[in-house]
C-alpha cells in the first residue's frame, strides 16, 4: 500500500487536501519540526515525494538533502518556488495545478479591475462609515471600453482578455514573442505596452527574465490615468517603486493580489483610496481549490502506481 510511502508538506495547505495526504500515505509536516535538521535526521532517507504551494516548494538545498525524492507536485500552478532545473537533473518529476484555475483567477482580475476603477470597496466604507449622509461619493471611472495591456498572453493572461473582450475592452499584450494566430495588439516591450492601455495586467510565470518586469520606467509609462493589476507574483513588481508611483501619483492606481514579501504588505499603501489589496486569493476558492488539490493527489498517485502524471511539468 502507499501507507508506507513517507510524502513531505511544506506548506500549510487547506485541511482537504492535508487530511487526504494523510489518509494515504506517511504524512511529514514540515512545521512538526522547528529545526528542518531533526527533520532531515529523522526522514530524509525515506522522503519519496514533496507537496508545496506559491508560498514554499522545493529549492536546491531541499532536493539535494533528500535522496529518494521521486516527485514534487505542487498545490499551485507558479512554481518559481522549485528548482526545476535541480529536478531535471535529477530526474525528479514536477507536477503543478494548472487549468483547474484558470476562469478563477480570470474572474477574481476582473474583479480587482472594477473594484480599483469603480472604488468598489472604497464606496463600502463610505457607506459603513456613514459618510454617505454627508453626500454623495465622487465619480470614479469606467471600466468598459477602455484598453487592457497583459504581461504574458498565457492560460490566465487569455482568460482575462476574453472577460475584457466581454466588456467591449481592446486587448494588447506583451510576450516574449508575438502570437502569430492572436488577434491582440503585440507590443515588443512592456514599456510600450504601458505607454498604450488604461489597465497593465500582470499574468505571466515568475522567472528570472520576468522578476521586477514592471518597474519604475513601466510605472511612468503606465501614467497617471493607468492602474495595475497584480495577480501573478510579488515579485513580479519592484514594489518600493509601485509605492512610490502611486504615492506620487504617478500611476492612477492598483490592485494588488501578491506582493514581495506575503503576508507583509507596505502600509503605506493602507491609506490609498485608489489601491485594492487582496490576501493571495487569485485560486481561493472551494471549489478551484479542492480541484487543485485533487490534481495533487492525482499527480502522486499515478507516478506511485506508475502511470503517466496528469499534469507532469517535468
Ligand atoms: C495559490 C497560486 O496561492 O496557483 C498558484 O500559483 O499562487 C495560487 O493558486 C497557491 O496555489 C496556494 O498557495
Amino acid at each position: 500500500t502507499m501507507a508506507s510511502i513517507s510524502v513531505l508538506l511544506v506548506a500549510r495547505v487547506m485541511p482537504y487536501l492535508e487530511q487526504e495526504l494523510t489518509k494515504r500515505y506517511n504524512l511529514i509536516r514540515m512545521w512538526d519540526y522547528p529545526q528542518k535538521a531533526q527533520l532531515l535526521a529523522e526522514h530524509a532517507s525515506s522522503i519519496r515525494a514533496v507537496v508545496g504551494n506559491s508560498g514554499n516548494g522545493a529549492d536546491a538545498e531541499l532536493i539535494d538533502s533528500l535522496p529518494k525524492l521521486e516527485i514534487v507536485s505542487s498545490f499551485s500552478v507558479g512554481v518559481d518556488k522549485i528548482d526545476l532545473d535541480k529536478c531535471k537533473e535529477k530526474g525528479i518529476r514536477v507536477s503543478n495545478t494548472p487549468d483547474v484555475l484558470t476562469d478563477e483567477v480570470a474572474d477574481l482580475t476582473i474583479g480587482l479591475i472594477l473594484a480599483v476603477l469603480r472604488r468598489i470597496c472604497e464606496c463600502d466604507r463610505y457607506v459603513r462609515s456613514g459618510k454617505w449622509k454627508l453626500g454623495n461619493y465622487k465619480l470614479t471611472t469606467k471600466f468598459s471600453g477602455k484598453t487592457v495591456g497583459i504581461i504574458g498572453l498565457g492560460r490566465i493572461g487569455s482568460a482575462v482578455a476574453k472577460r475584457a473582450e466581454a466588456f467591449n475592452c481592446s486587448i494588447s499584450y506583451y510576450s516574449r514573442s508575438e502570437k502569430k494566430d492572436s488577434k491582440y495588439k503585440y507590443y515588443p516591450s512592456v514599456v510600450e505596452l504601458a505607454s498604450n492601455c488604461h489597465v497593465l495586467v500582470v499574468a505571466c510565470p515568475l522567472t528570472e527574465e520576468t522578476h521586477h518586469i514592471v518597474n519604475r520606467e513601466v510605472l511612468n509609462a503606465l501614467g497617471p490615468k493607468g492602474i495595475l493589476i497584480n495577480i501573478g507574483r510579488g515579485k513580479h513588481v519592484d514594489e518600493p517603486e509601485l509605492v512610490s508611483a502611486l504615492l506620487e501619483g504617478r500611476v492612477g492606481g492598483a490592485g494588488i493580489d501578491v506582493f514581495e514579501n506575503e503576508p507583509h504588505v507596505p502600509e503605506e499603501l493602507f491609506g490609498l483610496e485608489n489601491v485594492v489589496l487582496l490576501p493571495h486569493v487569485g485560486s481561493a476558492t472551494v471549489e478551484t481549490r479542492t480541484d487543485m488539490a485533487d490534481l495533487v493527489l492525482g499527480n502522486l498517485e499515478a507516478h506511485f502506481l506508475g502511470k503517466p502524471l496528469l499534469t507532469p511539468l517535468v
